[in-house]
């Protein structure tokens, strides 16, 4: 089994952008592998990529990288800075209103991500689970809006390129590295992939928010 894991370039104002090095960081990690009582043991090798902050060129290496890799899982991770905890993504939206240019300059406003496409993608993995499983290592919530800038674009590709298959896809916003350094986001990451691969159906925990 191979899990895709993608970190993104810098953009805007920020010099560096912490999920390159997490995804630099986990390659070839060993994820899984010790069955939990009465489950098969899983294993999945992480395979790992960094993305350009463009919204023309984001689709295509993620289609690339499907393609190439195979992966059974994916979880894109991004920068959201002003967050304090891990945001674990649960909708993707088919709209892009960039607040900023993208790496390319390119600054489209109300125009869909996927004409044509769906209004909106539910994420295919377990992120109570995982969440779960990330809150010892960091502080984790629940997202209800992933943006409407280049991240929110690539969980909806993401979500459309594998909503026909068994392939399970999400997004996970992380924090600046001064309020959660990058080695404790990838631990917290470790553990979540481990839930995503043994949690077929997510836990039943309330977890919703008003805003
Ligand atoms: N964060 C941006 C795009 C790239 C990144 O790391 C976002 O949240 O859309």
């Amino acid at each position: 089994m191979r899990i895709l894991l993608t970190g993104f370039e810098p953009f805007g104002d920020q010099a560096q952008n912490p999920t390159a090095q997490i995804a630099e960081e986990l390659v070839g990690c060993t994820i899984g592998g010790s069955s939990a009582a009465g489950t098969p043991a899983q294993s999945a090798t992480i395979v790992s990529a960094v993305l350009p902050v463009e919204f023309a060129a984001v689709g295509l290496a993620l289609e690339h990288l499907l393609q190439t890799h195979q992966p059974e899982l994916v979880l894109s991770l991004g920068l959201a800075a002003g967050t304090q905890a891990l945001r674990f993504e649960r909708v993707a939206i088919n709209l892009i209103d960039a607040r900023i240019p993208d790496n390319a300059g390119a600054q489209p406003v109300d125009v869909p991500v996927l004409p044509g496409a769906p209004n909106a993608y539910f994420t295919t993995l377990p992120v109570k689970a995982m969440a779960a499983a990330a809150r010892p290592v960091a502080a984790t919530t629940l997202s209800y809006s992933a943006g409407s800038y280049v991240c929110n674009a690539l969980m909806f590709h993401a979500l459309h390129a594998t909503s026909v298959s068994a392939v399970r896809a999400g997004f996970l916003h992380v924090p600046t590295a001064d309020v959660i350094p990058v080695k404790t986001v990838s631990a917290a990451v470790v553990s979540a992939l481990e839930a995503a691969l043994t949690t077929l159906s997510d836990v039943a925990e309330p977890g919703g928010s008003i805003y």
